[in-house]
């Protein structure tokens, strides 16, 4: 018995020691900067110069890859091995891989300029203590408008059945946003878990897909830049994008409601270049880097530090930085648990149709 019971202090004083962290359990160099960094991030989503201004004071290498929806990059994380020491999920998506134990914890002690991040930004409750995710840069979806060739005031989703603008329409691929325009105009939350209201909602979009040019959350930029396609659901910032090219399109927050997003800097277990990662996040944290990216891509920061940096237009823009009463008709996505089946599914029936 008493041998029994020393048998049991071993083996708690084992898992405390490996939970602690202790020296026997760290992979060798996971404590020192190494001079690659392999970052996973959406496309069109940070300014020119902010790679390349890291690679020369920090000495690091950059591999550079871009992913368009959340789907695409838990596909490659999910497949493990993918080599990725930073990525960037929404929201939703972070605590769908702390679920799935995808991610590893951030050692904030390497990462101090988290204190510029907004208080309202910090703990939000996908990730509650920040313990594996730190926002990146946040923004609302909401419906593009070339104004040359829809001369009609818009503000609602119902522009998408309209038959006069036929092939001249494009809506985001990604599961949780392309249902969102039927979801909203059917008066559902975009949370919802109700199977009834998803199929609804997947009907609406059927009838709408004969009138659909392309399904695209990336090359919608470049057919709305050029007039190719003249109706867009889109993302604030891709859509700030377009217009500094193309005056002619506007953007707007549709009347039904829509949701904002926050998209988060986060390392995935089994990085190679853990430190270097956290030094990056740091880097992207200081404010004159954070408000660099602000000012090139449109999107909206949760950095305060960052804010007396940004552009006042972006500042003022109430499509970017949306006041009380429009952020009242916006929700947050969150995890719908084992419904994120159903989009799924009701997406991929919506496409293949
Ligand atoms: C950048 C899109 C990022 C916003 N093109 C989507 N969460």
């Amino acid at each position: 018995m008493i041998r029994f019971r020393s048998l049991i202090l071993v083996v708690i004083a084992a898992l405390i020691t490996a939970s602690c962290g202790g020296s026997g359990t760290t992979p060798a160099g996971d404590n020192e900067r190494t001079p690659r960094l392999n970052f996973y991030n959406w496309s069109y989503y940070i300014a020119d110069e902010t790679i390349p201004d890291f690679e020369r004071e920090f000495g690091v290498r950059v591999r550079y890859d871009n992913f368009s929806s959340n789907s695409e990059l838990l596909a490659k994380l999910q497949a493990g091995a993918s080599g990725y020491d930073l990525a960037v999920p929404s929201d939703y998506m972070v605590q769908i891989m702390i679920n799935l134990e995808l991610l590893q914890p951030l050692r904030t002690e390497n990462i101090p300029n988290l204190e510029n991040i907004q208080s309202r930004f910090r703990n939000l409750p996908f990730d509650p203590d920040n313990r594996y995710s730190i926002p990146y840069q946040w923004g609302t979806t909401g419906i593009a408008i070339n104004t040359r060739f829809v001369t009609e005031e818009v503000d609602s989703w119902g522009v998408f059945w309209d038959e006069r603008y036929r092939g001249r329409i494009s809506i985001l691929d990604d599961m949780r946003s392309g249902l969102v325009p039927a979801l909203k105009l059917l008066g559902y939350s975009v949370n919802t878990r109700d199977e009834a209201e998803l199929r609804e909602a997947r009907d609406l979009m059927f009838e709408q897909k004969p009138l659909v040019r392309t399904y695209s959350s990336e090359t919608y930029m470049d057919l709305l830049k050029s007039g190719d396609i003249w109706i867009a659901q889109g993302w604030s910032g891709d859509i700030y994008q377009v217009t500094r090219e193309n005056p002619d399109v506007i953007f707007i927050i549709p009347k039904e409601g829509s949701y904002v997003w926050v998209d988060n800097l986060v390392i995935p277990k089994g990085a190679p270049n853990r430190t270097t990662a956290e030094a990056f996040i740091n880097y992207l944290l200081r404010p004159q880097v954070s408000a660099a990216i602000s000012n090139y891509t449109g999107y909206s920061s949760p950095n305060r530090a960052a804010l007396p940096l940004i552009n006042p237009d972006l500042l003022a823009d109430t499509s970017m930085y949306p006041p009380d009463d429009v952020m009242d008709r916006l929700e947050f996505l969150e995890d719908v648990g084992q419904a994120t089946l159903l989009y799924n599914r009701m997406w991929n029936e919506v496409k293949a149709r």
